[in-house]
């Protein structure tokens, strides 16, 4: 059978959401590096973005249709649960993440704290109005938290796979640590999913 190529620089949540799934279900991939907006990533995302999949002759883009088609097409633990449920309980987590915690930790927080323009400094008023947005994010994660220690289910989840990333890159800084350490359970989960080896084995390289 043809390799299963994930497509896309490993400093990507996204691309490290996938390579996490495929580390907890056992399954091998090769990674291809590539760049959004790359020929190769553009020729299979029409947005030009990461991840995309090859694996013989389909090509995927969006992580989470891509999480989908690994999850049924390779053996090991499913990591989107067959029942009615379960299954509605993670695509409700991966929306979630995609749209509130993606937006609220990376777009609106990570982002314009480390790109801005070197001669005007940060856009502090953006990352300020981020923080209580956080906080919600992070509120309704922990709540989420209590009951199992995980989204869906008492084990790892793709749900778990595309939010542990962004949390993670929330941690490395003091205002995003300090919110996400009022919550118990929200960093005890974060504690124990980043000790992972799916975690530990996809971790980008330093960056130069
Ligand atoms: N909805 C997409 C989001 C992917 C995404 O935002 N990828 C980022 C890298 S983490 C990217 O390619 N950004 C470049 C761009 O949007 O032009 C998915 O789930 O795959």
């Amino acid at each position: 059978m043809a390799d299963l190529e994930i497509i896309g620089i490993p400093f990507s949540n996204y691309v490290r959401s996938l390579r996490m799934m495929c580390e907890e279900k056992g399954v091998p991939y090769t990674l291809v590096p590539e760049m959004p907006h790359s020929a190769v990533v553009s020729a299979i995302h029409p947005a030009g973005q990461v991840p995309c999949m090859r694996h013989g002759d389909v090509t995927l883009f969006e992580s989470k249709a891509i999480a989908s088609y690994i999850d049924r097409a390779f053996p090991g633990p499913k990591m989107i649960p067959d029942d009615a449920v379960g299954a509605a309980k993670v695509e409700q987590w991966v929306s979630y993440g995609n749209v509130k915690v993606d937006r609220w930790i990376m777009r609106e927080f990570v982002v314009p704290s480390v790109f801005f323009d070197k001669a005007k400094g940060p856009d502090t008023a953006k990352i300020a109005a981020a923080v209580p947005e956080m906080d919600k994010c992070a509120k309704a994660l922990d709540a989420a938290l209590s009951a199992t220690g995980h989204l869906v289910g008492s084990g790892v989840t793709y749900a778990d796979c595309n939010v542990v990333p962004m949390l993670a890159t929330a941690q490395q800084f003091p205002q995003g640590k300090e919110v996400l350490a009022k919550y118990p359970a929200l960093t005890a989960y974060i504690a124990a999913m980043t000790a992972r080896p799916s975690f530990t084995n996809t971790a980008p390289p330093p960056r130069k």
